[in-house]
């Protein structure tokens, strides 16, 4: 048991004590509607009060990531409290850490100043998270991201060619060979071909990709694409034990057209059925290893009609959005938005209908499996389901986005011929128009079952108003009994769509880095000591060392000419955690946050004449109002 769960035991007489005495005085206290009126779920106040408080300096049992949606960053709450605890900046420039603003984050960012942050992605090992390596897509430039969970930083952006707004990510497999990549708007292939909207069902192509995880540093790099037809590839997921070896997206728009001023909310709807891309990647990697591709802009691409046995279609009721693999892999979940049903899928069947050749046809050389052989059930969860997250106990969690409602479910087995209604179990509504939903380690081999955030994308009303762009909302449900149970409203800045839920002793950050830490590359421009500090010219470059700690900067001044190239080192020698110093220059656009034991680099022309004072940004000591210098330009 952790610390915090004991003192929130010992609390509980007191916040009960709390709750009545309140009542007990008549005095009502503030902000209480939602409770009381019980609009997007009832809570019980006081259970739901001693549930999730968490003590002054205790500690969550959960960290909670949340991606951030087009603010391009991720958000790190605790568990049970929901309290936001970091914000960690990844394909958007975030001055309160100085991402973006030295010569190594700058560059990573490349040519954009924003990404569209969809689906965290947990590095795995045997089916369970192992908290080294949260990945993170870019729905908008085609770009995958890696941070490392032990400093919580962003170390890799990766951008490949072919993909056209990364939605179907980052899917991560058992072991985190792979995490998976996919366009989701078609467009004319290869990259950076023109072809008339009118020419969409012939040149406009989907592409799905493999991006290999190096197992020791995590480092990504493209293993292959495959080349796929026009389809809006949606969402994904990695299969697992039986499933392993597969990875699976749905895809919408299969009438493969996109009509000028058609609507495609129309036209991507009228047929029956759309489906589920299921991709084989071992049988990716043979056609890879036998020279079945072709270099395309510089990416190994795969077309299926030449390699068969790498891409098969399942067909899912139209217009689908969430497919999610069961804690044991043997149940593919996957939802129709315009249908009231959930479709279970069971892999053997999927297998035997594979080996058995059982097609329904074949589109752009990919056989499409049978339905009828391949489907176990379809649910009656509800309107509009997205998402679906699991328990670990047979139970399934599915997003109701019309009907503001997670329908709890049973999985298989099914008793054959029975009224699929008793197999939903339960239903709780939520505040309001659901998308995601996450289970704490949901996406694991073995999830918690304790507890679930609904991720809503309207909160109209139950906060303080802050004008018409209001925040996001979340809210924590308690799934450990048989009745789900609302527990906490929590908001985020824009715009979470995907979170995940690791359990807070799998992670275990560093306080600060050690001078000689060998996890850490080492920093040729790192200097430890105020004798080591010094300015260089050559020509007309200007190169400092500089060291920070408290509280100053040596060297203290600097002098250069106008139109110098200056490259600026800054060390924070301090080996004590949350000593940071910042480094700005006045007037210079200059912002630097170093880390205990870090070294950043920024490089800039020196092209506006003056004086200029720098200082320390983060508040690091008594006298953090003196850490202060000059940049003189001649
Ligand atoms: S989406 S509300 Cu980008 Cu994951 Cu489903
Ligand atoms: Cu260093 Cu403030």
């Amino acid at each position: 048991m952790r610390k915090g769960t004991l003192n929130r035991l010992a609390l509980v007489p007191l916040v009960i004590g709390l709750v009545i005495g309140l009542a007990g005085c008549g005095k009502k206290p503030p902000q209480r509607r939602g409770a009381r009126a019980g609009a997007g779920g009832t809570s019980d106040l006081a259970n739901a009060a001693l549930a999730t408080y968490v003590a002054p300096g205790d500690l969550d049992e959960y960290y909670l990531f949340y991606s951030g949606g087009h603010s391009g960053q991720i958000f790190v709450a605790g568990i049970p409290s929901m309290r936001h605890i970091a914000t960690i900046p990844v394909f958007s420039p975030y001055p309160g850490t100085g991402y973006g603003f030295d010569d190594e984050t700058r560059e990573m960012l490349g040519e954009y100043t924003w990404g569209d942050s969809h689906h965290p992605g947990l590095s795995e090992t045997n089916g369970e998270y192992d908290g080294r390596w949260l990945f993170i897509n870019d729905n908008a430039n085609g770009r995958i991201a890696r941070i490392d969970l032990r400093d919580f930083k962003t170390k890799q952006i990766l951008s490949i060619p072919n993909i056209s707004a990364n939605h179907g990510s980052s899917f991560v497999t058992p072991n985190s060979e792979y995490v998976t990549m996919a366009t989701r708007m078609s467009v004319p292939f290869p990259e950076g071909t023109y072809a008339d909207v009118t020419e969409y069902g012939s040149k406009y192509h989907g592409v799905a990709a493999g991006i290999k995880i190096d197992p020791d540093s995590g480092h990504l790099e493209l293993g292959w694409e495959i080349l796929l037809p026009p389809f809006d590839y949606d969402l994904g997921d990695a299969g697992k034990g039986p499933s392993e070896g597969f990875f699976f997206w749905t895809c919408y728009n299969s009438e493969r057209e996109f009509i000028e001023g058609g609507k495609l909310e129309v036209t991507a709807s009228q047929k029956d059925k759309d489906f589920i891309l299921m991709v084989d990647y071992r049988e990716a990697e043979k056609a890879i290893a036998a020279g079945t591709f072709e270099t395309i802009k510089g990416a190994p691409i795969i077309d299926p009609a030449k390699a068969p046995g790498v891409a098969y279609f399942i067909p899912l009721a139209k217009s689908p959005h969430g497919v999610d693999v069961d804690p044991s892999g043997r149940w593919i979940i996957g939802s129709g938005k315009l249908s009231p049903t959930t479709t279970v899928f069971d892999i053997e069947k999927i297998k035997t209908a594979v080996a058995n050749k059982d097609y329904e046809e074949t589109i752009d050389g990919i056989p499409v499996l049978t339905y009828a052989s391949v489907r176990e059930a379809e649910i009656p969860v509800g309107l509009g389901p997205l998402h679906t997250q699991f328990d670990g106990k047979g139970y399934a969690y599915t997003s109701l986005f019309v009907e503001s409602a997670v329908a709890k479910w049973k999985l298989p087995p099914y008793e054959a011929g029975a009224d699929m209604n008793q197999y939903v179990v339960g239903k709780i509504p939520v505040a309001y128009n659901i998308g995601h939903l996450v289970t704490a380690e949901g996406d694991s081999m073995s999830p918690d079952g304790n507890y679930l955030v609904a991720l809503n994308k309207l909160s109209k009303g139950r906060h303080l108003s802050v004008g018409p762009s209001i925040p996001e909302s979340a809210q924590l449900i308690d799934i450990s009994g048989d009745k789900m149970n609302l527990l906490y409203d929590a908001f985020t800045e824009p715009e979470p769509h995907y979170a995940l839920i690791i359990k807070a002793d799998k992670l275990d950050p560093i306080e600060v880095y050690k001078k000689d830490d060998p996890y850490w590359p080492k920093n040729p421009n790192a200097i430890w000591t105020a004798e080591e500090a010094r300015v260089e010219r050559k020509g007309k470059t200007v190169e400092v060392w500089m060291m920070a700690v408290r509280s100053f900067f040596a060297p203290d001044v600097i002098r250069v000419n106008r139109g110098d190239k200056v490259i600026i080192h800054v060390t924070n020698i301090e080996q004590t955690r949350d000593e940071l110093h910042g480094f700005a220059i006045d007037n210079y656009n200059i912002n630097m946050v170093i880390d205990p034991g870090e070294t950043k680099t920024v490089t800039f022309t020196a092209d506006k004449g003056g004086v200029y004072a720098f200082y320390c940004t983060n508040f690091c000591s008594a006298l953090h109002q003196e850490m202060q210098g000059y940049f003189l330009v001649k």
